[in-house]
Order: structure tokens, then C-alpha cells, then sequence
């Protein structure tokens, strides 16, 4: 090798030397681009070393060209093992600095933080979620979960809502640009279980479901509702009145007047509005109950065939009962509210009143 390919390998080595201790020195991230500028940019110290290449001959450019690539690649994974170790240090200072201990009463919250010094409640429609689930469990249901943005087929298609049923078009439901909707019912949750579970089966669906309303005293775009299925060998009528009745017994402790009417919903077969007395005016007539004295709260009926048979089951063999529950204006009957929008307004004055 010439000389002047010998010193051109020295510098190089040289430089690669230089960066190492410049990366190992480097105090913050922002400093790794200004090291890898200045060694392998175009103004950089590896391309004045090259320069020297025009006077050796061809065995020894490719020699030292390759000497070039490998410190290129060595920098650069260098630099990036670098940033990567920063990036740990920033994520363990970070949970160190901004740890708290949520538990803790009153609350320690790291200085700058602004929040309130008192006791977090419980809203006053999860109280009586987790007292319906306490109670259904009782009874052997199990509690699932399904997605609030869902597919067209398990909000509608599974449940035998024909392709042109009004409620999918856009007026009552949230579509996503995907196509995906958030769910308008927890009954989008049937099929998922149906599938999902060996019959016989029980099970309750607690959740937040989304319409495309227009919002008054007992109407919301964002509302809680839960969902309640059987399904056996044989099922009737009774079982669902059984259930209905117990569960408001078990809310309300006292008997309170209700009625039962046909309703139509394409996955039930026969279909019933359970509407309460409204316990907001008493019956006497508000804007809850649109003057009329009494407030739809729990829809059901025997589920049909088809949602069975969709499910993945034999309807001949398997036969059902669903009810859906409007927790909001159940919780507002049972609280007396007079506006459903109280539940979403964060207004403390009026959350702190339940617990
Ligand atoms: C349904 O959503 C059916 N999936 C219920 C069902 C399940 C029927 C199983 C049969 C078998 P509906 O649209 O009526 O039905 O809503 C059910 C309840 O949710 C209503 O009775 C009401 O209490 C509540 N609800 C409906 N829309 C709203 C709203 N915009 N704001 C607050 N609560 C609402």
C-alpha cells in the first residue's frame, strides 16, 4: 500500500475514534445530528479525507472506499443506539418525576399539576350499573364487553335489520370514514356472545352506546344502556317478565307501576315497550316523559330465529330472551332528575349528591 493510502486509512481511523468519544460525551439528543453532520455530511471530515482517493490507484480506492462504507454504517448505528438509550432516560425520568400515588388521600401530585384536593365519587350511573351486575351475576349472568365502534354487521346486519332500515341511515347513526359506526345499542353485542359462548347461556352487556340525536330532557347522543340475553332450550315470555320484574324490584325496593306494550325490533320476535310511571313528575306530565306520564326504559322480547341462527346455532333447538335497559332514564327515575344531560355536564354540585 502507498503512503498516501496508508495516511488516508489513518485519518479514517482516526475519525472514527474522534466520533466515538464525541457519541459516548454527547450530553443530549439534539447533539447527535450536529456529530453526524460533522463527520459524514457533505461538508463533513469524511468527505475532506476523501478527497485524497484522486491520486491512488484503482485496488487502493477500493480499499479505502470500503474503509469509508464501514465507518458509515458504524456511525450511523452508533448514533442510533445512542438516541435509543436517551429516549430510555427521558421515559425513566419522566416516571420518576411524574409518579404519584393515586391511592393516596389527599392526593400528592407532582408540583404544576392543578387538580382538585377532593375525593373523587362514583357517577351516579355506574352505582347503579355495578348494582344491577351484582345483581345479575347473582343469578348466574356473565358480564361481556364488546367494542363501541363496531361493524355494520354486529350494530345491524346480525340482528335482522334489513340493508334499507331507517336506523341506518345517517340521521340516528355516527359513522366513521372506514365505514365502522359506534354502536347505537349494546344489542350489537348479541352476536359476539352468541358466538363466542356455548349455550346455555346468560349474560348481561353493561355499555356506552351513541345516537345521532337531538339532545332534550330525555334524549342524549351519548348514553349508557345494558343488555340482557338468555338463551336455553325452552324460554317463554315469562322468564323475560321474571327478569324485568326483578331487576326493578331490586332498584327501586318498592313496586313500582309499569306497562307493557308491543314494540317492534327486527331481532325479537314477539317485541315489547316496558315503559315506568314517570317518577320525575309523578305522572302528571314533564318534559322527561313528553307529558305523557310514562318513560320507555326497557324494550325486549323473545329473540329471533334468525339472530340465532346467525349466531351460529340451531333455532330449532335454541330458543331466547333479550331485554335492553336505557340505564340514564333508569337512574333518572330512580333519582327523581329532571334532565338527562346533568349526567354528562360535570357539574360537581350535582355529582357529589349520590354517594
Ligand atoms: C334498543 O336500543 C334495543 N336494542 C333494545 C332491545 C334489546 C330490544 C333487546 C329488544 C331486545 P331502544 O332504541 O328503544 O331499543 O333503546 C332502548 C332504551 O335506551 C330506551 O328504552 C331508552 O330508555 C334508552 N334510550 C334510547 N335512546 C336514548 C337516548 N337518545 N338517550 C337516552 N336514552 C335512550
Amino acid at each position: 500500500m502507498s503512503s498516501n493510502a496508508g495516511k488516508l486509512l489513518d485519518d479514517i481511523n482516526n475519525l472514527k475514534a474522534e466520533i466515538e468519544t464525541n457519541i459516548k460525551t454527547a450530553k443530549e439528543e439534539s447533539s447527535l445530528e450536529e456529530i453526524r453532520l460533522s463527520a459524514l455530511g457533505k461538508k463533513g471530515k469524511l468527505t475532506s479525507i476523501l478527497k485524497g482517493l484522486a491520486s491512488l490507484s484503482p485496488e487502493e480506492k477500493s480499499e479505502i472506499g470500503k474503509a469509508a462504507n464501514e465507518l458509515k454504517s458504524y456511525v450511523e448505528n452508533e448514533l442510533s443506539a445512542k438516541k435509543e438509550s436517551f429516549e430510555e432516560l427521558y421515559y425513566e425520568k419522566l416516571a420518576k418525576d411524574e409518579w404519584y400515588d393515586v391511592t393516596v388521600f389527599p392526593p400528592r401530585f407532582p408540583e404544576g399539576f392543578l387538580c382538585s384536593k377532593e375525593r373523587g365519587r362514583i357517577h351516579p350511573i355506574s352505582i347503579t350499573q355495578n348494582r344491577l351486575e351484582e345483581i345479575f351475576t347473582s343469578m348466574g349472568f356473565s358480564i361481556l364487553d364488546g367494542p363501541q365502534v363496531e361493524t355494520d354487521f354486529h350494530n345491524f346486519g346480525a340482528l335482522n335489520f334489513t340493508d334499507d332500515h331507517p336506523a341506518r341511515e345517517m340521521q340516528d347513526t355516527f359513522y366513521t370514514e372506514q365505514n365502522h359506526l359506534l354502536r347505537t345499542h349494546t344489542s350489537a353485542v348479541q352476536a359476539r356472545g352468541l358466538k363466542s359462548l356455548k349455550p346455555p347461556m346468560r349474560i348481561i352487556v353493561p355499555g356506552r352506546v351513541f345516537r345521532y340525536e337531538e339532545v332534550d330532557a330525555s334524549h342524549e347522543h351519548t348514553f349508557y344502556q345494558m343488555e340482557g340475553m338468555i338463551i336455553d332450550k325452552e324460554v317463554s315470555v315469562s322468564h323475560l317478565l321474571f327478569l324485568m320484574h326483578t331487576l326493578l324490584d331490586e332498584i327501586f325496593k318498592r313496586k313500582v307501576e309499569i306497562r307493557l306494550r308491543p314494540g317492534y325490533f327486527p331481532f325479537v320476535e314477539p317485541g315489547f315497550e316496558l315503559d315506568m310511571r314517570c317518577l320525575v313528575c309523578g305522572g302528571d306530565g314533564c318534559p322527561v316523559c313528553k307529558k305523557t306520564g310514562w318513560v320507555e326504559v326497557l324494550p325486549c322480547g323473545l329473540v329471533h330465529p334468525n339472530v340465532i341462527k346467525t349466531g351460529g346455532l340451531d333455532p330449532e333447538k335454541w330458543q331466547g330472551a333479550a331485554f335492553g335497559l336505557g340505564l340514564n332514564r333508569l337512574v333518572m327515575m330512580e333519582h327523581g332528575i329532571e334532565d338527562i344531560r346533568y349526567f354528562q355536564n360535570t357539574n360537581m354540585s350535582f355529582l357529589t349528591q349520590f354517594n
